[in-house]
């Protein structure tokens, strides 16, 4: 047998399933930076840097250890620009290797290539093996086995299920400390000067260098600031990330997990999303290295099991979520939202902070945590309407930790609600004393968030009652949300009416693309 076998750019780890049983004598390697890749959304500057420099350093450990690699760089004469041309040129490229007899790939993330992927073995006339993703801890067999025959998929219980299975944070057939989840004591929002530390830098390489100054050249109409790319791009690098997460800031992620601060996106947070989702780490060492860091008493708990619930518990589930409602997943639009992206989600130019700075955060960094992508992007997203297609788009390519298995659950169900609630309870909807809660953001605001009503009310808490009152249809049996539309009936009826002319009056303006 000689394999050809092709490595994604998200698939940068040598356990992948796809380099098992490589045969170092006949095998070979093929990774190409393709344009199609690169320019199906029109990622962010530092995500597409990201990525390159990490095939590129990857390639190298490769070759380091003895494969035979065939690389394509962007610019290279022989780019063909997709994976598919680039593989029917090496599987016709002799001297390379003898004719290979079949191409290995591991199942791609995304639907859209795993689709296309599946036409190969007709198209090239030769076997392709699609081999297990064996990136996630739980397989699409586990999900679908605990989905079947279920109304509701929440995450709670299916975390509950990979505990145990996994045994992590487990005491004999009990959760360790007695519970499944401390969410409740992972609300705190920082006081008047919180001591953050700084998170890590990685310095570009000659490597990463040379990538930089490609994706200047070459991607300058994407989104995006390039200056300061600091993304570590080797496995030794994110392992370094991952050991000075644990070290420094695990201890205090569990009470600041909601928390946002004003020109730090960082905060206690892990940074190791992007590196999980291009295989540089894999979720299992990183839960272990969290479950250790607890068990030898240098972590609390709520801590602990506060970061092994984003990985074990979200990350596996909405993987498996999205595999399990794909293709139909991409279709649903349960609240039949209409509206355009307003622009300022490209220039983060609006009068409202919390969306000012967490775009801003976004451009120059692509990256943002959770609560502000769920809290402020999303929930601004939800209470006006805007349409799946469009705020996914912006979501997968803003973000250096996106691809579409993980953006699409996130944004359609959990933010839009767009499933009818196969995902969320309940839509993530707030008005402003939220954000001014868990932030500091409303202090710097031109709006003030006391207000309900008029030219300075924050517009979170008109959108909010708006949002509640289109669809009090859908909701107001949902007994999670009896008592806000019950609150909803005793607010003074002159009042209630301000609220939602001032509402309409700010979604025109959105409409025609005023200053908000
Ligand atoms: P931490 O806060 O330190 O969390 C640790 C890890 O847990 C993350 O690295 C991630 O691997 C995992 N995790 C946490 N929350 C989730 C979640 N909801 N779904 C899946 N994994 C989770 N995450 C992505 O990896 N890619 C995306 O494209 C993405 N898009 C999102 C869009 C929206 C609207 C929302 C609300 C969330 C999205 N998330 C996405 C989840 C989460 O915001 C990011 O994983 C996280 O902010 C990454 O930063 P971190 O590594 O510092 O995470
Ligand atoms: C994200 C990305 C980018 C920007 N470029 C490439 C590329 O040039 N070559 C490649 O093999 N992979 C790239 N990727 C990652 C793929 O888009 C990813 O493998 C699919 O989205 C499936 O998850
Ligand atoms: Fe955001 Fe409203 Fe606070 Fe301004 S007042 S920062 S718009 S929540």
């Amino acid at each position: 047998m000689h394999n050809l076998v092709i490595i994604l750019g998200d698939q940068l780890n040598i356990e992948m399933s796809s380099l098992s049983g490589f045969d170092k004598e006949t095998d070979v390697v093929l990774m190409s930076e393709v344009r199609e890749e690169a320019t199906y959304v029109k990622h962010h500057k530092k995500k597409i840097a990201f990525v390159f420099s990490a095939m590129r350093h990857f390639a190298k450990e490769l070759t380091a250890k003895g494969y035979k690699v065939v690389y394509v760089e962007y610019d290279a004469p022989e780019n063909l620009g997709s994976l598919y041309e680039q593989a029917k040129w090496a599987c016709n490229r002799q001297s390379i290797a003898q004719p290979f007899s079949a191409v290995k790939v591991a199942q791609p993330g995304e639907y859209r290539l795993f689709d296309e992927v599946s036409t190969w073995q007709r198209k090239l006339g030769l076997p392709v093996e699609i081999t297990a993703d064996n990136r996630f801890i739980a397989t699409q067999q586990f999900f679908a086995d605990w989905a079947e025959g279920r109304k509701q998929y929440r995450m709670e219980f299916f975390y509950r299920e990979l505990r145990k299975s996994t045994g992590t944070l487990m005491d004999a057939k009990q959760p360790v400390g007695g519970k499944w989840n401390y969410d409740a004591e992972n609300r705190k929002s920082f006081g008047k000067d919180p001591d953050v530390p700084d998170r890590t830098h990685t310095a570009p390489d000659a490597i990463t260098q040379d990538v930089l100054k490609l994706v200047k050249t070459t991607f300058s109409e994407h989104f995006g600031q390039l200056e300061g790319f600091d993304f570590a791009v080797t496995r030794e690098g994110a392992l370094a990330v991952l050991r000075e997460f644990i070290e420094t800031r695990l201890v205090d992620f569990g009470q600041y997990q909601d928390a946002m601060l004003e020109g730090n996106p960082w905060l206690f947070h892990s940074h190791i999303g992007l590196y999980l989702n291009a295989g540089l780490l894999m979720p299992r060492e990183v839960i272990n290295a969290a479950e250790e860091a607890y068990l030898n008493g240098r972590v609390p708990i709520n801590s602990a099991e506060g970061f092994i619930r984003q990985i074990l518990g979200w990350r596996e589930y909405v993987r498996g979520f999205y595999w399990y409602f794909m293709p139909a997943l991409k279709q649903q639009n349960y609240l039949n939202a209409q509206r355009n992206l307003p622009d300022f989600y490209w220039t983060g130019d609006t009068k409202m902070n919390c969306l000012s700075q967490c775009v801003n955060d976004t451009k120059k960094y692509a990256y943002a945590h959770h609560i502000q992508r769920l809290m402020v992007l999303g929930n601004f997203a939800l209470l006006t309407g805007i349409k799946p297609e469009a705020i996914n788009e912006w979501y997968l390519l803003v973000y250096a930790d996106a691809y579409e298995w993980v953006e699409l659950p996130n944004v359609s169900s959990m933010v839009l609600f767009a499933d009818g609630g196969q995902l969320a309870s309940k839509p993530y909807a707030a008005s402003g004393s939220y954000i001014n809660k868990m932030s500091n953001y409303c202090k710097n605001c031109h709006y003030s968030v006391k207000e309900k009503t008029g030219p300075q009310a924050c517009p979170f808490n008109y959108l909010y009652w708006h949002f509640l009152y289109r669809h009090q249809q859908r909701f107001e049996k949902n007994p999670r949300m009896a008592m806000i539309y019950r609150t909803m009936t005793k607010i003074d009826e002159t009042k209630f009416n301000h609220m939602l002319e001032d509402a309409d009056t700010f979604l025109l303006r959105l409409e025609n693309n005023e200053e908000v």
